[in-house]
């Protein structure tokens, strides 16, 4: 049987909640593991916009936002309209700060006060709905936990000990239940850089 083809970096945060969300559904693809330095041209025929994750499912369909893959591995499951606008806050509202973060030496301006500001801002909205559960949006881990928990892991180790000490109690648990669970070790087990011809990596 043929499977959906999973183009992936390990480390990459949207790569990260496509793996989560194919590996919570209890779905199998086969993975290929990229360079972003160096893309396979099989990716970028498919997808030529180059960025990962790209999942190529059997019937030939390209999905090429992680955002995409989450909801279609998930489908079965039901996705809130809220869920979905905690994702959509996080790609837009606090990816760029965490960038600013992780670079300060790609923006002269960069003001380390000021971005921790603005970015402690979707922070302290995590921390609100955290305040009422131990998931974002209930007790089981869903949609928004996985879309969001690799991106603030990101934030995180930038400078764990700031983070560590801020006054977000809830979610720092949140935090460290998501890097202690066995569900995200799985996703970031190392595999080679894939090339054609190579036998099929199974994941997860
Ligand atoms: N909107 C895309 C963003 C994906 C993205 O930017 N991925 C980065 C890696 S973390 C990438 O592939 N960048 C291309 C490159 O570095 O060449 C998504 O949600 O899938």
């Amino acid at each position: 049987m043929k499977l959906p083809i999973l183009y992936s970096f390990r480390r990459c945060p949207y790569a990260m909640r496509g793996r989560l969300a194919i590996a919570h559904a209890g779905i199998q693809v086969e993975l290929r593991e990229v360079l972003l330095r160096d893309k396979p041209l099989e990716m970028l025929e498919v997808s030529p916009k180059g960025t990962v994750p790209v999942l190529v499912l059997p019937n030939g369909k390209i999905i090429e936002e992680s955002f995409d893959i989450m909801n279609w591995a998930l489908s079965a499951k039901t996705i809130t309209h809220n869920e979905c606008k905690l994702v959509f806050l996080c790609d837009t509202d606090f990816k760029p700060w965490l960038d600013q973060y992780k670079y300060p030496n790609k923006n002269k301006n960069y003001n380390r006060e000021i971005t921790l500001e603005q970015a402690g801002k979707y922070l302290d909205l995590l921390e609100a709905h955290l305040h009422k559960n131990i998931f974002l949006f209930g007790g089981a881990r869903g949609f928004a936990d996985i879309g969001i928990a690799p991106f603030i892991r990101q934030f995180a180790n930038v400078d764990i000990e700031w983070f560590l000490e801020s006054n977000r109690p809830n979610l720092i648990a949140w935090y460290k239940e998501f890097i202690e669970w066995d569900g995200f070790e799985s996703i970031m087990i190392k595999h080679p850089r894939w090339f054609f011809g190579d036998p099929i990596t199974f994941f997860p």
